[in-house]
């Protein structure tokens, strides 16, 4: 008669066991970490991101430095910034190979002609740099002025933010005006800007950093977006690492932000590695 004595196994870990559920560790460790810094990066923003629409209308934008027509920037993003006696409205759009901005000073209803003044800075890659690099660039229009000027980031003159002066890229437009009757919010005449700046100086991305500042030289105050981000004079313009973000939400000027994608490979590595630990355990 044979007697079977089931007797329980000793826990064994082979040496392939061993390094595998250490590489588990590794990786899970590794992967909340990259999940946290991604988090700190999403939650660190103290604005909104602005969120810029694709636009089939802006081609038919007049460049004149107001709302022309009733439909002129209908089809465009809506953002309002207000401040102590202030109120501005910001409308932006891309279409081909231009973004476009219109930015309505609301409430600056003295027209100082060669001082009112609004500024556009973009971050190209938005990787906000505490020194601005090449791929940044601020687009600053004067009311009375016929043109723009732009700015580009990298130079080594400190004072200026890093910013210095350049020729005026081909097609681009940067002009203010006085509203009229046709303005969409107030029959009250006041400043308004228009611009027109090509996608190729900043390279196509869904994602940029971005600041704005509007100058009124009658109360001679800079009003900028993000509000924390301060400009103090013309000559100094706020490190791009304080800039806010505009975004592409539907992609059309594409792809993901490295958060993003940090934070979808994390949440990926997780599943994975939990899905497989079943399968080690039954081996047990
Ligand atoms: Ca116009
Ligand atoms: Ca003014
Ligand atoms: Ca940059």
């Amino acid at each position: 008669m044979n007697i079977s004595i089931n007797l329980a196994k000793p826990t064994f870990y082979s040496l392939e066991d061993f390094f595998y559920l250490l590489s588990y560790k590794i990786i899970l460790i590794f992967s909340i970490i990259l999940f946290l810094f991604s988090s700190e990066n999403i939650f660190a923003l103290d604005e909104e991101p602005i969120l810029i629409t694709s636009s089939f209308q802006m081609e038919k934008v007049i460049f004149d430095g107001k709302w022309t027509f009733p439909a002129e920037w209908k089809a465009s993003s809506l953002n309002e910034f207000t401040y102590d006696g202030m109120r501005i409205i910001l409308r932006s759009a891309h279409q081909n190979n231009f973004i476009y901005f219109y930015v309505d000073v609301l409430s600056d209803q003295t027209f100082n002609k060669g001082l009112d003044n609004a500024t556009i800075c973009i971050d190209g890659k938005n990787n906000k740099n505490l020194i601005s690099d090449y791929d940044d660039f601020c687009f600053s229009s004067t009311l009375g002025n016929k043109q723009g000027v732009v700015f580009q980031g990298g130079s080594i003159n400190a004072i200026t933010g890093n910013f210095q002066k350049i020729p005026n890229p081909e097609n681009f437009i940067g002009l203010g005006n006085i509203s009229d009757e046709n303005n969409r919010y107030t029959k009250e005449p006041h400043v308004s800007y228009e611009f027109k700046i090509p996608i190729y100086l900043i390279e196509r991305s869904d994602n940029y950093g971005f600041f704005l500042s509007v100058y009124d030289a009658s109360s001679q105050s800079f009003y900028t977006w993000p509000y924390e981000s301060l400009r103090e004079n013309f000559f100094q313009i706020p490190s791009p690492n304080t800039w806010g973000d505009i975004v592409s939400p539907d992609k059309s000027l594409p792809e993901l932000s490295l958060p993003s994608i940090v934070l979808i490979i994390s949440i990926f590595v997780i599943i994975i590695v939990q899905f497989r630990t079943p399968v080690l355990i039954k081996r047990f």
